[in-house]
């Protein structure tokens, strides 16, 4: 099993997109191991998106999420990093798909609605910032029967 780090970005919960989003995870088969919402600190927010530090859209990137409530997941399930960026879709809308998170709720790159990891080592360093263990829940759904071979 994978796990993955998902947020749900300030620009979605205002839009009142919490919920669907969180259902499409869920219909898809994946399993919230973590949930919380709340402001991102700056500092946070740096760390996250430290690869981007010398691009021109840094200062906005920051600004733009922790501008308000967002909300923290790790989702978890086979394949849960390259299953979660499908969901989402391209990372400018333009070019995701409809169907995808972002190719239906989206319309620029500044203001693409989720995030996803975009590999294993993204992913273990996201959770890692964004969540201490003790907050990843450890459970069985009675789904993965069916899920699973
Ligand atoms: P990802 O979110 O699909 O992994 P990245 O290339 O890692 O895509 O970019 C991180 C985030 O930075 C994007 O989701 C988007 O919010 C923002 N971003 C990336 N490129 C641009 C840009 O050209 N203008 C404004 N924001 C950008």
């Amino acid at each position: 099993m994978e796990q993955t780090y998902i947020m749900i970005k300030p620009d979605a919960v205002q839009r009142g997109l919490m919920g669907e989003i969180i259902s499409r995870i869920e219909k898809r088969g994946l399993k919230i191991a973590a949930m919380r919402l709340g402001v991102m600190s700056e500092e946070s927010a740096k760390e996250h998106y430290k690869e981007h530090v010398q691009r021109p859209f840094f200062a906005s990137l920051i600004e733009y999420v922790t501008s308000g409530p967002s909300v923290s997941m790790v989702v978890e399930g086979k394949n849960a990093i390259a299953i979660m960026r499908a969901v989402n879709g391209a990372t400018n809308p333009v070019e995701a798909l409809p169907g995808t998170i972002r190719g239906d709720f989206a319309v620029e790159t500044g203001r693409n609605v989720v995030h996803a990891s975009d590999s294993t080592e993204a992913a273990k360093r996201e959770m890692a910032i964004h969540f201490k263990d003790s907050e990843i829940v450890n459970y069985t759904k009675i789904d993965e029967v069916c899920l699973y071979e």
